[in-house]
């Protein structure tokens, strides 16, 4: 005889709870206590409990569930963040729909949160590169909704947490600059991409406080492929740059790539800083030094921010998490070697013998 499915009362009298604390469990986990979350899990678990999506839909319940609306996934950066994303709402019995919109148009956007308002989602992380304008009408056109940003200019009105892209930009040109480089390349992701923009704003700035001004700026897409083409060009354009800012390190390892054809790598080459210190930056050749975002910190603050929204809805969220420089072996000095005292008396010896 096939089993009696447990129902939500079979659950709070296995945990111990009343139904209503179940049925917070399943809904809005965020309002009950850990110990309670996990007695309930438990007691779920035992009792094989399958929730009844269905007539949760029907009675108008939000569903515990998250939007996130991402950048191309064939992107190192987005597709890290978004498994963080996933990661922190799975601790927390969250489902994330993910959307990965084929352009940043307004048309294309409000059909998406008309997509995750009919699916009863109630909060959304939206981690594409958008202007000001179209962020705060989305947000504006969208407040039934929470609706968190990842990658909108500082000025915008909307809740966001954001990476501050200031300390690790100019810690780039400064270490650089401190291991004697004069003549740089600057390799930016595109021109559409607001972080593109604001990293090299303040690599230009930076250089220009140390009295550089002739760097020369090629633009990339985010893609190593461009990294490749673009260190050609270069190169081409002047022949001396020692130092190569790169905007991320999936273009860093484009033009790891082609300095390595070129025989330009090593202490006597090119050195070259990224952005975005991806899992698999320290295994590039040589080890990439560049500035690290901590795309789990982003992960764990936009869950935990975007669950606030969608408890207080009037609430606005600003959060800067920061950025660091993490100094590895593909940056080199270009200052020679002082003798050491040793080597001279050795040298001196060597004279004398003579
Ligand atoms: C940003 C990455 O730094 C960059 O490498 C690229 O992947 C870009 O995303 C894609 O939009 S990270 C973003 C949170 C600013």
């Amino acid at each position: 005889m096939k089993k009696r499915q447990a129902t939500l009362g079979d659950v709070a009298h296995e945990a111990g709870v009343s139904q209503q604390t179940v049925s917070r469990v399943l809904n809005n986990p965020t309002l009950v206590s850990r110990r309670t979350h996990d007695k309930v899990m438990q007691a779920m678990n035992t009792l094989h409990y399958v929730p009844n999506r269905s007539a949760q839909l029907l009675a108008g319940k939000a569903i515990p569930a998250l939007g996130l609306i991402t950048s191309s996934l064939t992107f190192h950066a987005p597709s890290q963040i978004t498994a963080a994303i996933k990661s922190q709402a799975e601790e927390r019995q969250l489902q994330v729909a993910i959307t990965m919109p084929k352009a940043v148009e307004y048309g294309i956007l409000q059909a998406v949160f008309n997509e995750f308002r009919a699916q009863h989602i109630r909060g959304v992380i939206i981690n594409i590169p958008m202007e000001s304008a179209l962020a705060e009408r989305l947000a504006r056109e969208n407040d039934d909704l929470a609706c968190l940003f990842l990658d909108v200019p500082p000025e915008t009105e909307v809740s966001c947490v954001r990476f501050d892209h200031r300390a690790g930009a100019s810690a780039c040109v400064n270490h650089l600059w401190e291991l004697g480089h004069r003549q740089f390349g600057l390799l930016p992701g595109p021109a559409s991409s607001i972080s593109a923009r604001l990293r090299l704003g303040c690599w230009r700035d930076s250089l220009h406080r140390v009295g550089v001004t002739n760097a020369i700026t090629a633009w990339g897409d985010w893609s190593a492929n461009s990294g490749w083409a673009r260190t050609f060009e270069l190169i081409h354009a002047n022949p001396r740059i020692s130092a190569i800012i790169v905007g991320n390190d999936q273009m860093a390892l484009g033009v790891l790539s082609a300095l390595a054809q070129l025989k330009r790598t090593g202490a006597q080459g090119i050195s070259v800083t990224g952005y975005d210190d991806t899992a698999d930056s320290l295994y590039f050749q040589p080890a990439l030094t560049t500035v690290a975002q901590d795309f789990n910190l982003l992960g764990q603050r936009a869950v935990e921010r975007v669950l606030e929204m969608m408890n207080q809805p009037q609430k606005r969220v600003m959060e800067l998490l920061p950025t660091q420089l993490i100094v590895r072996q593909s940056t080199f000095s270009t200052i020679q070697e002082e003798p050491t005292a040793e080597l001279i008396a050795q040298l001196k010896t060597l004279i004398n013998q003579l």
